[in-house]
């Protein structure tokens, strides 16, 4: 056979994760042969350095793969079997067409419920055409609260608008503090950047109930109770408040609310938060002292403390001991948060389709983290869920709801996604998507302030369509206007550039938060930082200081965790490269149960049980359970993952997920 020749081809990775690396790709004839980093020099985002994660790597297994999405599919078995049979994309676009005709026909608009998420796509399928077809037909909307919303709305209420700190300002930093964030998986780029700067002499704080990879590697490590950080945070600031490191000329100029909130704080002496958080009372202190005898501290915040009933409190009571410190206005100082701009970014696409028409008022909001309760019928009917760029199946709180409701033979539901996911498994019909090597996009990743192309690099995979082309589809059959919704790749970023928020391009000239930029409130109050909720915000729900509460889940003494691992972007790659599903326990926790490593176990909550090995593993907490996020339902022999623990209450923010304050047990299972 002669060998085929190949050449290269740059783009960017749009995967949920904060890097946003820029890719060089191999390609032979229409296939991918080999995916890596763009050589240092050459690389649009500098993050990237010369090398990316093992998934995308490994990717063509999923843009290639046998798994892979190639033509649109109906059901023919029962629902969550994996009977189909291929149909043309007139015949299935024709048939959601009609069900959601008939749905607004027979139950309204509101029955109609598009669970559009998309966070691994690029930016113009993601704030894209999708989201527009709904609005314009009036039917429910989805909030978007899975994730990091929580996080979010505590950063608007202290911080307003100001953007997040750069990752790459992290050299000049002389304290690092990692609060509720593993970037060594998660952010990886980020990870070895501390690394390196822990190495060269910076000092390194890790607040997490696990030793991870850099908390193993600090200075000082936390290993807080999960749930508890608004506790620790409220008791460091008055630690620093009586070591004298309240930076008082600071907290004059830019802060709000300070005198309200040290009293507050005053009621959580060390002694009585080391007893709730179960930490020594020392490293309270000592956190304290570390940022008076630090010039530039910088903190980054993860998303895995928002996501418990606690998660916006300790979100704000991080970003406040920060403006109390005065640990803002120099290089290397600040907050390393999300760097998404924080005005949404669909603004451009909008106004290019649906003018200056006002938004749709009325319309029926579904959160998230409440699917499974929505199919049941909370906030009225469910006719039609179209999924797109999600897999709730495995992914959502509430999985035994949300897979109840997905059984409903009266729910017609479309899932558009590139492989036969445990949501797909439900559908009546399935769409198959573009991987974003197969379309023209944009990548903004959220850890970094790098806007850069992304061409596709092969042609279609099969008959795959982007989310754009779904969209025009639908609405060309829905009566929308079809050169409204002209889904040509070149005039969406057009307008979706058009849109940009001045921060993304302030960027590239670099910046310092309380320097260059600073905190802006909607309302227009002077550019300080806010300690204290102001009344509007109370009245719409936020608490007035950050308040701790205990958890109110049963389920057994042991509070599960499900942080991201290696080897997925939450469930995607996890059809052929899944964590180990193991959960894993402290050796005393392992002892007192009489189990040893690798003994098989029953997870319980008192309601669903799941069969795994466990993993006797030192880096976790005592009176924690640690399982991985992202596995599909076939890895356990039930079918559910750690998800069908994950309560589908509320964080106290935002109605954010609350995937953290889960309860089980874990027995010894007997054959
Ligand atoms: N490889 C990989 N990278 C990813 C992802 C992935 O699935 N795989 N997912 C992406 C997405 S969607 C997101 S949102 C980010 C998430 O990335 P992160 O922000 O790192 O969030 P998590 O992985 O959920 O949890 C981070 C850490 O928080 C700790 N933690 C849990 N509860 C608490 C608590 O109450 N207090 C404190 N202080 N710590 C706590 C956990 O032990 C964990 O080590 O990563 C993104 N990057
Ligand atoms: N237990 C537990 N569960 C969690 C979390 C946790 O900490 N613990 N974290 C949560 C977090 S942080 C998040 S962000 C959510 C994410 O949850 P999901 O939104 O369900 O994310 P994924 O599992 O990555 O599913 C994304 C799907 O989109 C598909 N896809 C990718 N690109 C495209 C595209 O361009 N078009 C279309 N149509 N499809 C595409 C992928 O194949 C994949 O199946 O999960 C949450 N779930
Ligand atoms: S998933 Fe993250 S680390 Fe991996 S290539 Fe994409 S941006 Fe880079
Ligand atoms: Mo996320």
């Amino acid at each position: 056979m002669a060998p085929t020749s190949t050449h290269r081809v740059r783009t960017a990775c749009p995967l949920d994760c904060p890097d946003g690396c820029s890719l060089d790709v191999e390609v032979a004839g229409d296939r991918i042969v080999a995916i890596d980093a763009t050589p240092p020099d050459e690389a649009a985002n500098p993050l990237t350095e010369g090398w990316i994660c093992r998934k995308v790597r490994r990717m063509t297994r999923r843009v290639h793969g046998p798994q892979r999405l190639t033509t649109p599919l109906a059901r023919t078995g029962p629902k969550g079997s994996d009977r189909f049979e291929r149909i043309s994309w007139d015949e299935a676009l024709d048939r959601v067409a009609a069900a959601i005709r008939t749905a607004i026909a027979e139950d309204g608009p509101a029955s109609v419920v598009p669970y559009l998420y998309n966070s691994s796509a690029g930016v113009v399928a993601a704030a894209g055409l999708t989201p527009l077809v709904f609005e314009a037909l009036g039917t429910a909307s989805v909030d978007d609260t899975i994730c990091a919303a929580t996080a979010g709305e505590a950063w608007r209420l202290v911080l307003g608008t100001m953007p997040s700190g750069d990752p790459l300002d992290a050299p000049h930093s002389d304290l690092i503090v990692v609060w509720g964030a593993n970037p060594t998986v998660s952010n990886s780029h980020f990870g070895t950047l501390v690394e390196q700067r822990r190495r060269a002499g910076t000092r390194l704080v890790v607040i997490d109930p696990r030793r991870t990879p850099l908390a193993g590697k600090a200075d000082r490590h936390l290993g807080v109770r999960p749930g508890t950080d608004v506790v620790l945070a409220l008791a460091v600031a008055a630690e620093l408040e009586r070591l004298g490191g309240v930076d008082r000329g600071f907290v004059a100029a830019h802060v709000e609310g300070a005198d309200e909130y040290l009293a507050a704080c005053r009621a959580w002496p060390v002694d009585r938060a080391a007893a709730v958080c179960g930490v020594a009372a020392a490293d309270l202190t000592g956190l304290a002292a570390d940022l008076v005898a630090a010039e530039r501290p910088l903190l980054r915040v993860g998303w895995g403390m928002e996501r418990n009933r606690n998660g916006g409190s300790a979100h704000r009571a991080a970003l406040s001991l920060w403006a109390l410190a005065g640990a803002f206005g120099r290089p290397g100082t600040g907050v390393v948060g999300s760097t998404s701009p924080k005005e949404p970014a669909t603004g451009g696409i909008r106004a290019a389709v649906l003018g200056d028409a006002p938004p749709a008022a009325g319309r029926r909001v579904v959160n998230m983290n409440r699917l499974g309760a929505a199919l049941a019928g909370e906030g009225g009917p469910v006719r039609v869920l179209l999924v797109q760029g999600s897999n709730p199946a495995a992914t959502c709180p509430g999985q035994a709801a949300v897979h109840a409701g997905l059984a409903r033979e009266d729910l017609f539901t479309v899932v558009h996604d590139q492989v036969l996911t445990d949501t797909a498994r439900f559908a009546d019909v399935v769409l198959p998507a573009t991987t974003h090597f197969e379309a023209d996009d944009l990548v903004a990743g959220y850890g970094s302030y790098v806007v850069q192309d992304a061409p596709a690099v092969i042609p279609r995979v099969g008959e795959s369509r982007t989310n754009n082309e779904v969209a025009h589809g639908l609405a060309v059959r829905l009566g929308l206007d079809g050169a409204a919704f002209d889904p040509a790749p070149a005039r969406l970023r057009e307008a979706l550039l058009a849109g940009l928020s001045p921060p993304l391009r302030l960027q590239r000239e670099g910046f310092v938060q309380f320097r260059d930029v600073w905190p802006a409130h909607a309302d227009g109050g002077e550019p300080r930082a806010r300690l204290v909720a102001t009344d509007a915000d109370v009245r719409a729900g936020a608490d007035r200081l950050p308040v701790f509460r205990e958890n109110d889940q049963d389920g057994g003494p042991l509070t599960l965790l499900t942080p991201a691992t290696n080897r997925t972007v939450t469930s995607m790659f996890a059809e052929y490269d899944p964590p180990d599903p193991a959960v894993r326990l402290h050796p005393d926790d392992a002892a007192a149960r009489g189990l040893a490593d690798g003994d098989p176990v029953v997870v319980s909550d008192g309601r669903h049980e799941v069969r795994v090995p466990v993993a006797v593993a030192p880096d976790v907490r005592a009176g924690v359970a640690v399982m991985p996020k992202g596995l599909w339902c076939e890895a356990t022999p039930e079918g559910w993952t750690a998800n069908v623990f994950a309560p589908d209450t509320l964080s106290d923010l935002a109605g954010g997920a609350r995937f953290n304050d889960a309860r089980v047990e874990v027995r010894p299972a007997r054959p």
